[in-house]
């Protein structure tokens, strides 16, 4: 069980938020979908996740035409959790087989098409992943401020191998948000595939998102198809984003005209 100073009162903030049903703004299986081919062709390279420098973009012929919008998504979690690793997997590349720890913050831009479930209209997500050493973080002052600065979700990263870094969830959580903030928060817990060394059960999972309210998505296990292990939490983390902005803007529901809140400048 996590616990720490204050921790009831920071549980009962974070879970007033409202869950987001899964698949209820975007298509989730849209992805598998064989109309969703040409514009997920735009984030390939042959077979391979195409690679997107930070002034970069798929390039789309004028009748895939579609708005792109952009959020800065900043990954916490102890060092050695995969962190990096995560980054790597959301952008498809290689994942480092070493620890290697990262010296200050690394950025890594990931696109996502999606399709709204209202009106059908497809959007490319670009998510700036903010991806900083758990001990640069500790050594270096300044770095934290600038990961949370706008930040519009964080991924909070526990290890299905290391029981310490569950139980410090709490303390993420609360170092790096504000109950009443407006900040979309996702759990992942890697190695997943490491079973036979797991730390965590499901049942400790489970207890956890009764008390918290934030969905966990499990990283590492094995998965059929291209985008198989990562279109969960993509489209988990486009839908929050999505949602959270359509509340910011004061509609339930984009709009048929817009699709939403529209596009948001550059992040
Ligand atoms: N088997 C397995 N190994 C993983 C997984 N995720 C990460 N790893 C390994 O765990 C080690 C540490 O991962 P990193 O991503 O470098 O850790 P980090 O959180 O970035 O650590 P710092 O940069 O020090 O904060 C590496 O050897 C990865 O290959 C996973 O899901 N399964
Ligand atoms: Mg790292």
């Amino acid at each position: 069980m996590i616990k720490s100073r204050g921790s009831a009162e920071l549980e009962a903030s974070f879970t007033m938020i409202p869950p987001q049903p899964p698949g209820s703004l975007i298509l989730i299986d849209w992805y598998r979908s064989a109309d969703s081919k040409e514009y997920f062709n735009r984030i390939k390279n042959k077979k391979q996740r195409r690679r997107f420098g930070l002034l970069e973009a798929p390039v789309l012929p004028p009748h895939l035409s579609v708005d792109t919008v952009r959020y800065k998504v900043f990954i916490s979690g102890k060092s050695g959790v995969g962190k990096t690793a995560l980054a790597a997997r959301l952008s498809g590349l290689d994942i480092p087989n070493m620890h290697y720890e990262t010296t200050g913050i690394e950025s890594t831009v990931v696109f996502w098409p999606v399709k709204l479930r209202d009106n059908g209209q497809v959007l490319f997500f670009r998510l700036q992943l903010w991806d900083c050493g758990e001990n640069a973080l500790r050594r270096f002052d300044h770095l934290l401020p600038s990961c949370k600065e706008q930040v519009d979700a964080i991924l909070f990263l526990f290890s299905f191998t290391d029981r310490a870094s569950f139980e410090d969830l709490s303390n993420q959580i609360a170092r790096s948000s504000e109950p009443s903030d407006s900040v979309v928060k996702l759990i992942v817990g890697t190695k997943f595939d490491l079973f036979m060394h797991a730390d965590v059960t499901d049942q400790d999972v489970r207890k956890f998102q009764e008390v918290w309210g934030l969905p966990v998505f499990r990283m590492g296990a094995d998965v059929v198809g291209a985008f198989g292990e990562v279109a969960p939490l993509l489209n988990a983390l486009a839908e929050s984003l999505w949602h959270q902005d359509c509340m910011m803007v004061g509609a339930a529901r984009p709009s048929p005209a817009t699709g939403g809140p529209g596009p948001r400048p550059g992040v």
